[in-house]
C-alpha cells in the first residue's frame, strides 16, 4: 500500500452514459457470514454496496481496461462488518488497483495457499492487489466506504472458491476494534 494526498483521486460520482451500476443487497451475501442466526434476522432487501462501472471495451476483451466506484454502507451482522463479496479473477494472473476515496476500511487479501492479510483503506490510501490474489472490502466505520478499482477487461470475476471456502479469516469487530482471525 502506499498513500497519496487525499487531494489526488476525490471523484465520487461517475456519470456518463456508459455507466452500469450494480446493487447488491445483503441476500447476495448469503452464506459469507459466520453469525447465520443474525444474518437471518436482517432485511435481507437491505443495500449493502452499489458499484458504478465504465467498461468501455467489451467483458472478456484482452488488453482494455475497466473502471468502478463501490458505495459499501456501514453496517454488522453479528460481529462482521458490511463488506464485498470479493472474488480471485476468472484470469488469475490479473491484477488490480483499489484506492479509497471516503471513509475507512480494510482491504482483506488471500492467496492461493490461503495466506490472509489486510490492508487498512483510509482516503488516499492506494493498494495493488497482485495476481492470484482474492480481494474484499469490508468497511470498519460509520459511513459510507467509497472506494475506487481499476481492473484488467479480461479479468473476471471468480466468486465460487469464495462463496465455497470463504477466506481463511474473517474481519470482526471486537469491542469497537477490527480484529483480523
Ligand atoms: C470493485 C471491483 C469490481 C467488483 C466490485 C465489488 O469495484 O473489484 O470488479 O465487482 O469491487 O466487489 P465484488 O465483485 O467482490 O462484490
Ligand atoms: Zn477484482
Amino acid at each position: 500500500m502506499i498513500q497519496l494526498p487525499t487531494t489526488f483521486f476525490t471523484a465520487t460520482n461517475l456519470t456518463s452514459k456508459t455507466v452500469n451500476k450494480i446493487q447488491r443487497t445483503i441476500k447476495d451475501l448469503t452464506g459469507i457470514y459466520k453469525d447465520e442466526a443474525a444474518f437471518s434476522a436482517e432485511d435481507t432487501n437491505k443495500k449493502m454496496y452499489e458499484v458504478a462501472t465504465y467498461l468501455p471495451v467489451a467483458e472478456g476483451t484482452e488488453g482494455g481496461l475497466f473502471f468502478g466506484i463501490t458505495y459499501l454502507q456501514p453496517g454488522l451482522i453479528g460481529n462482521e462488518y458490511y463488506m464485498t463479496k470479493g472474488h480471485f479473477h476468472t484470469i488469475e494472473n490479473r491484477a488490480e488497483y483499489y484506492w479509497c476515496i471516503e471513509g475507512k476500511g480494510m482491504l482483506i487479501l488471500m492467496d492461493k495457499d490461503r495466506n490472509t492479510w489486510g490492508e487498512a483503506m483510509q482516503p488516499g490510501s492506494l493498494h495493488y492487489i497482485k495476481g492470484f490474489t482474492a480481494h474484499r472490502v469490508a468497511n470498519t466505520e460509520n459511513d459510507v466506504l467509497i472506494f475506487g478499482a481499476c481492473w484488467p477487461s479480461d479479468a473476471g470475476h471468480d466468486y465460487e472458491a469464495i462463496a465455497k471456502n470463504g477466506f481463511s479469516k474473517r474481519l470482526f469487530n471486537i469491542n469497537g476494534i477490527p480484529a483480523l482471525q
